[in-house]
């Protein structure tokens, strides 16, 4: 019984089988455990005998098993170390990364631009005052003008900033009326406009402001064209069509050529050739005074530039609200690295 017992031990595959022999041959109605019961109707002689070779049986057994479960476990372990085995030499996934945002990237295009030309950036506050948003501009309450930018107020006085324009104001009362002043400022903007192709409720703004003794429309043309032949290439030209913002006299709206129809966001020129992208002019007197600036030693010139707009017009897009929607596959085309 015992050498077939160890040889069938020995054979044994899996912990499961072993478990089963174990109770097979040592268990309570085993083989082993019956021998044991019948040692009282033997005599006083074979007794110690059969007791003796059924221990030591017994004690075989059960080494060998303990010897087999032992093995079957370092087995089992050495198994699952090989296939969890990692070959630190193999090339590793590359980890995704993320893409600038195509507006960030036109931004920061935009903002190297005017760095290189002098300007540092200001920032000012997304949720502002009536005060710098409106009457600082020269547009004192129940004027009709405040209509061209319907707002998200959130009291009486504190809104959803509509322009960056409120910034100039900021920026030229820290100034404490002394210039030169040439600051563009970048931000976040929102209105109460009904989304389209080419309007959102909350789009992006850049604006630029220039206050110096001896400063023209001229300067303002200048700036403006050489940022239109760095953004869009030097066969472009600008064209400024009279326009009309309180807080600057005269005042235009500025238009970029479109690359002759060659697809390059032609379909947004609407067949004139031209499309608009920033509104400008000169600062109104009024709007220079209540920052503190004498209007006869002071003049300056000020933009609004609607990124989203170049953004368009640059890569071609046919919807602003593909920058707001965060699909990737819209946001994957502008991986530039
Ligand atoms: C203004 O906001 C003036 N503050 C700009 C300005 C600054 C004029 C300084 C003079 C001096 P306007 O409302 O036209 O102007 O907006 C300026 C630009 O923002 C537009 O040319 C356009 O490019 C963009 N824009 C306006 N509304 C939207 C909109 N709903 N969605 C996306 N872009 C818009």
């Amino acid at each position: 019984l015992g050498s077939q017992a160890i040889k069938k031990i020995e054979e044994t595959k899996d912990l499961k089988t072993l478990n089963d022999l174990r109770v097979k041959y040592l268990g309570k109605k085993g083989p082993i455990q019956e021998v044991m019961k019948g040692m009282k109707d033997l005599s006083k002689e074979e007794r110690p005998k059969v007791g003796q070779v059924s221990n030591k049986v017994k004690q075989d057994i059960s080494n060998t098993i303990e010897a087999k479960r032992e093995a079957l476990e370092r087995e089992e372990i050495n198994k699952k170390l090989r296939e969890e085995m990692i070959d630190v030499t193999l090339p590793s996934k590359k980890p995704a990364m993320g893409i600038r945002h195509p507006l960030t990237q036109v931004i920061e295009e935009i903002e190297d631009l005017f760095i290189g030309m002098g300007y540092s950036i200001a920032e000012g506050p997304e949720i502002e005052e009536d005060h710098y948003n409106f009457e600082m501009l020269n547009l004192p309450k129940n004027h009709p003008a405040r209509d061209m930018q319907d707002s998200f107020y959130i009291t009486d006085e504190t809104l959803l900033r509509t322009h960056t324009s409120p910034v100039q104001a900021r920026t030229m009362l820290e100034a404490n009326g002394k210039g030169p002043i040439k600051v563009i400022c970048p931000g976040k903007v929102y209105r109460r406009d009904t989304d389209d192709a080419t309007h959102s409720h909350q789009f992006m703004q850049i604006e630029g402001l220039v206050i110096d003794e001896k400063t023209t429309m001229a300067d303002l043309k200048g700036t403006l064209d050489i940022i239109a032949k760095k953004m869009f290439g030097e066969n472009r030209e600008i064209r400024l069509r009279p326009s009309f913002f309180p807080f600057t006299e005269p005042s235009v709206e500025v238009d970029v050529s479109c690359a002759k129809c060659d697809g390059d966001g032609c379909s947004m020129c609407k067949g004139t050739g031209w499309i608009e992208i920033l509104g400008a002019g000169m600062v109104h007197p009024n709007v220079l005074k209540m920052a503190g600036f004498d209007p006869e030693k002071y003049q300056g010139f000020a933009f609004g530039i609607g990124p989203e707009r170049i953004a368009i017009l640059k890569y071609g897009i046919d919807d602003i609200r593909h920058f707001y929607t965060n699909d990737e596959r819209f946001i994957k085309q502008f991986n530039t690295k």
